[in-house]
């Protein structure tokens, strides 16, 4: 009740048509919301340091000090030029802080229609899951609609930043936040993580895939297809999906490019020189070892942030398998 008078108030009061209107029909579009909000906030500091700046520069050639000894007038202040600027300012205060806290608000109300999902931020990485629990890795594919996305971590504190959709929230790990967004135009649109988390923090890019209704749900379902096969799986297959299940792609890349950690492609065989200075030629083995005990034989070069995984004995050959078809 307060929040839609206070919508209501502010339309009429100075925000423009756009936003105006969606407040009257009470659809809250944040992207529309924000950019009004920095427009304002814009306009208003531009406007503000050149009435104070513009005549200060002017003053101070006209009053200058011309002959030595000179002395300014003495003046004892003026009531009505203080009321003014008392009561401009102050007014001009309140509505910009009506307004923040009127965009803050369509940021934080979910809309009654919309869909939910999850992200969970990871070092290097995001793990998103849909609505009917599809993981995939660093790619949120949503149908068109509002969209919430529930968020937490699984170790340091990230942020969930989409600037295309003017909305970011933080990733605290033991703490459940959210945020949500309207997604109108099916198309890619890049996620960062806005937390500096550690030394692969700038490999955390993502995208969100809107995408249309009906080519959502023919994913949804080719995906739920392809889950219910997974008994019959190869052990490279399975490895591969580990690889991608566990977060490994968060610190390494299995085309060749280095990030937080050495690329994953053509590993087994190459020789490898760890901290001590000792060489090793990788084989299954070592990377069943890494895997479990990353520390015991750490690579020279980069930070020994890799977090152990125990897995079956099974899963770890699964992966070593994997490791093996790619060149
Ligand atoms: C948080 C980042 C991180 C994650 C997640 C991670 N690793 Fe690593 N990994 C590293 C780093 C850094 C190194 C090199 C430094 C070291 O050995 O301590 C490494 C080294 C390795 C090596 C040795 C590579 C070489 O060239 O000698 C293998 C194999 C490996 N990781 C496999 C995996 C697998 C499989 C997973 C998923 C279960 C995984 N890593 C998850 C960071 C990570
Ligand atoms: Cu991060």
């Amino acid at each position: 009740m307060l929040k839609q008078v206070v919508r209501l108030l502010m339309a009429a009061l100075f925000v423009s048509i756009p936003y105006a209107a969606a407040a009257a029909e009470r659809l809250p579009d944040p992207v529309k919301a924000w950019n009004n909000h920095f427009k304002t906030w814009a306009v208003v500091s531009i406007v503000v340091y050149l009435v104070v700046t513009v005549p200060l520069i002017y003053f101070v050639f006209k009053y200058k000090r011309r002959k030595k000894d000179e002395n300014g007038a003495y003046i004892e202040g003026n009531t009505a030029l203080e009321i003014l600027w008392t009561i401009v300012p102050m007014i001009i205060i309140i509505m910009l802080g009506v307004q923040s806290w009127a965009v803050f608000n369509d940021l934080r109300d979910v809309p009654k229609d919309h869909i939910e999902v999850k992200a969970v931020g990871f070092m290097y990485g995001f793990e998103m899951y849909s609505p009917e629990g599809i993981m995939t890795l660093n790619e949120l594919r949503v149908p068109v609609g509002n969209i919430k996305v529930n968020l937490s971590s699984k170790d340091v504190i990230h942020d969930f930043a989409l600037p295309a959709f003017r909305t970011r929230e933080d990733m605290v790990p033991g703490e459940n936040t959210y945020l949500w967004f309207s997604a109108k135009e099916p198309g890619e649109y890049p996620v960062y993580c806005a937390e500096f988390c550690g030394s692969g923090h700038s490999s955390m890019l993502a995208k969100v895939i809107v995408m249309k209704k009906e080519d959502y749900e023919a994913w949804v379902k080719s995906k739920q297809a392809a889950s219910s096969t997974t008994a019959a799986l190869t052990p490279d297959v399975k490895g591969k999906e580990l690889v991608e299940k566990l977060g490994c792609l968060g610190c390494h890349g299995i085309a060749g490019e280095t990030k937080a950690g050495p690329a994953l492609n053509g590993l087994i065989g190459k020789s490898e020189e760890l901290e001590d200075g000792k060489k090793v030629v990788i084989d299954e083995a070592f990377v069943m070892e890494k895997i479990a005990d990353p520390k015991a034989k750490p690579v020279k070069g980069f930070s020994h942030i890799m977090p152990p995984n125990a897995l079956a004995k099974e899963d770890y050959e699964a992966i070593a398998a994997y490791l093996k078809t790619i060149k």
